[in-house]
C-alpha cells in the first residue's frame, strides 16, 4: 500500500482550471513508483529539486517513474470546461492497478495557463557539463554477494566502512560508470547532484540533473549507466549509496572525499 502524507487514498480537491504544483517524493523504502493521473498530464518542471529548464509533459497514460528517493515537481492543470460544469473525478494510480489518491474537481476556480518551456528556461538550476572534458572516472559496481564482509552487500566489493574513501577532484569533471552484478539498484549521492541522460516523455534521450537514479539489472562494466559531476565548491567527505533502504543498511554505501 502506498500512502500519501500518511493518508490512505486521500481525496484531493482541485478547482476547475487551476494549476497546482505537486512536489512528489518517493519516500518508500524500496518501491519504484509508476504514477499516472487519469486523463490528465503530469507537467514536470523539476527533478530531484532541480529545475529542468523546460516543461516535460508526461501525457495521460504514460507513467512518471520515481525510484526510492527520487523527487519530481509536476504541474497539474485541472480541466476548465466540463459538460454541465461537472468534471468527472479521476485517480492517481501506481502501476496502473493501485489507486493511491482520488482527485475531484469543483467549480469556482481561477483558470491559469501552464508555463511554457521558454518561460522555464531561465530557471534551469545547473548548466550542462561538457562531457568531453572528463578528468577522472570512477567505477561503482553494486553487488549483493561476494563482498569482503560475508552476508553483507557492497560497492566495488567493499562493504561500507568510513575509512575506505574514494577521492574525487574539486573543480574538475568526473565520470561515474555504474553497473550492477545482480538486481536493480538505485545510485544516490550526497551533496552534489550529477548530470545524466534519461529517456524523456517523448521517448527521446534527454540530459537531466538528478541525485538519485536507477542502475538497472542488465547494466554491466562494458555497458554502464553514466553520470557526470563537476564538484565546484563543497570540498569534504560525503557518501554515495544504494537508495533501496535494506541495501544501504546492509552496507551498499561508500565514502567519498572531494578535494
Ligand atoms: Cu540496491
Amino acid at each position: 500500500m502506498t500512502l500519501i502524507n500518511g493518508q490512505v487514498t486521500p481525496k484531493i480537491t482541485l478547482h476547475q482550471g487551476e494549476v497546482l504544483r505537486w512536489r512528489l517524493v518517493n519516500a518508500t523504502p524500496f518501491r519504484t513508483l509508476n504514477l499516472k493521473l487519469g486523463t490528465l498530464a503530469l507537467n514536470e518542471i523539476a527533478v530531484d529539486g532541480m529545475y529542468l529548464g523546460t516543461v516535460d509533459i508526461w501525457p495521460a497514460g504514460k507513467a512518471l517513474t520515481l525510484q526510492p528517493g527520487n523527487r519530481s515537481d509536476v504541474l497539474v492543470q485541472a480541466p476548465a470546461n466540463c459538460s454541465n460544469n461537472q468534471c468527472p473525478p479521476i485517480n492517481l494510480t501506481n502501476n496502473d492497478n493501485e489507486v493511491i489518491a482520488t482527485v475531484e474537481f469543483v467549480a469556482g476556480g481561477n483558470p491559469m495557463p501552464l508555463p511554457t518551456s521558454a518561460e522555464m528556461a531561465p530557471l534551469k538550476t545547473w548548466n550542462n557539463i561538457d562531457t568531453s572534458l572528463v578528468y577522472t572516472s570512477e567505477p561503482a559496481q553494486f553487488q549483493e554477494e561476494n563482498c569482503n564482509v560475508q552476508d553483507d552487500m557492497c560497492i566495488n566489493g567493499i562493504t561500507f566502512n568510513a575509512d575506505t574513501v574514494t577521492k574525487l577532484p574539486l573543480n574538475k569533471t568526473q565520470l561515474w560508470n555504474l553497473w550492477t552484478l545482480d538486481k536493480d539498484h538505485v545510485f544516490h549521492i550526497h551533496v552534489n547532484p550529477f548530470q545524466t541522460v534519461r529517456t524523456g516523455p517523448d521517448g527521446g534521450q534527454e540530459t537531466v540533473w538528478m541525485d538519485t537514479m536507477l542502475v538497472p539489472k542488465g547494466s554491466t562494466q562494458d555497458k554502464p549507466v553514466q553520470a557526470w559531476t563537476t564538484y565546484e565548491n563543497i570540498p569534504g567527505k560525503a557518501v554515495f549509496h544504494c537508495h533501496i533502504l535494506p541495501h544501504e543498511d546492509d552496507g551498499m554505501m561508500h565514502a567519498i572525499q572531494i578535494e
